[in-house]
């Protein structure tokens, strides 16, 4: 279903609170909400040692109601993405809500606490029902480095300096299950980072010095964003392999080099669509915030929509999208690039440019671009960025271009 707005046009009910309020009149959008609302929970320190030992061994740990209860909050936001579904509208831009940022607000001191890493507000959602066949992203790390021919060298330089010294990452994405999310109806799978060859030396490595990784056990393959990775090749590599189930309001938090995919659930599961909410955090240095850092808590309304049009073209090839889709995002962030970070505007502008030099692009409906503009464009050859360092990899364009290189 396509979004309408129902007497008057759709452009204009965009950026208006109202035509958002509509759809989920249960969920608040208050640009100016302040900070002395309930402080989130205090975290003890044995706690927090706890989860940093687990983070450095199996590079992901888990959170749930006994130690933070935001199942409420989880609730509220699933009721969103679902209504959102509704009005035809993906989930990420459930980021429109002041509760999604609320999500973050609560979560994101213990992130700091165990991580050192700050919110970089890279958000996603996610609703994935078992019952259409449909499953969760696929195996990946949310940093791979490297591209081209020199992947071994950069790789080598690369992935051992995105850790810090006591070992911890320098990035890493915190999962919140909004709904159930189990085997049946489809949950967070890893592989840890003790038995993954891969996990701090880097994936290519095997190329400069395979000795190090016994083949039987791990295969070297592409994954989905082009970037080698190790996956069990064996009974033993399989056995590792852990499923990270969780109930309504638990968190996983995930480093950036953990092994990890959302798996396709069990058709007639009784939980129903697996429904999630996932939001990045940094080392500055390593990587930049995608709104300038005193959007946050609350970033403004435009902000917000510009930020969820946005994470849809960067996540463009994870989440497929009709072509009148595609146009739609690109018309609304093209309204608010300016207020983004000035990295992640870099990396949107070419995915900006790759849509429009596409073959199916139509100027007139995103409203921006004369087709003499688009035609001169392509006529001086004008290349667009191959890859994309959206933690989930290319765009849809990108892969196409990629896999055609490949060939
Ligand atoms: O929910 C999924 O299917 C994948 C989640 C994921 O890859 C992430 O949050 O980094
Ligand atoms: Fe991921």
């Amino acid at each position: 279903m396509a979004p309408s707005s129902p007497g008057g046009s759709l452009e204009a009910a965009l950026s208006r609170v109202d035509y958002w309020a509509g759809i989920c009149p249960e969920l608040t959008i208050r640009a100016d909400r302040k900070l002395d609302e309930d402080a989130p929970p205090p975290i003890s320190s044995r706690k927090i040692a706890e989860l940093k030992k687990c983070m450095l061994k199996e590079g992901y740990f888990q959170v749930c109601s006994q130690d933070f209860d935001v199942r409420e909050l989880a609730s509220k936001l699933a009721r969103g993405v679902k209504a959102l579904r509704g009005h035809g509208w993906p989930p990420t831009f459930i980021a429109i809500y002041d509760e999604a940022w609320e999500m973050v607000r609560q979560l994101s001191p213990l992130m700091l606490a165990v991580t050192g890493n700050k919110c970089n507000m890279d958000l996603v959602a996610w609703y994935v029902d078992p019952s259409q066949a449909e499953a969760g992203f696929m195996p990946h790390r949310d940093r791979a480095f490297g591209s081209g021919s020199d992947i071994a060298a950069q790789e080598t330089a690369q992935v051992p300096a995105s850790f810090n010294a006591n070992g911890l990452p320098k990035y890493c994405t915190c999962w919140i299950a909004l709904s159930e999310a189990q085997p049946d109806n489809g949950c967070l799978y890893v592989v840890p980072a003790w038995a993954d060859p891969g996990y701090r030396e880097g994936d290519a490595l095997s190329l400069s010095g395979p000795e190090a990784v016994p083949a039987d056990k791990w295969g070297l393959r592409r994954g989905p964003t082009g970037a080698p990775i190790w996956s069990p090749n064996c009974n033993e590599g399989l056995q590792a392999v852990r499923a990270v189930p969780c109930h309504r309001g638990d968190a996983v938090f995930l480093s950036h080099r953990v092994l990890h995919w959302g798996s396709q659930g069990r058709e007639g599961s009784p939980h129903g669509p697996r429904i999630s909410f996932s939001f990045a955090a940094s080392t500055s240095g390593f990587e930049e915030p995608y709104l300038p850092e005193a959007a946050l808590p609350f970033p403004t309304i435009e902000l917000r929509l510009t930020l969820a049009a946005a994470q849809m073209m960067s996540y463009g090839g994870r989440f497929p999208q009709e072509e009148a889709e595609k146009q739609r995002y690109l018309g609304l962030y093209k309204k608010g690039r300016h207020g983004l970070g000035p990295e992640f505007r870099s990396r949107i502008d070419a995915c900006a440019k790759a849509i429009e030099a596409s073959e199916a692009f139509s100027p007139r409906e995103s409203g921006e671009t004369s087709q003499d503009e688009r035609r001169s464009k392509k006529k001086g050859g004008e290349k667009t960025k191959e890859e994309s360092h959206s933690k989930h990899g290319l765009t849809e364009t990108c892969i196409k271009k990629k896999r055609k290189k490949a060939r």
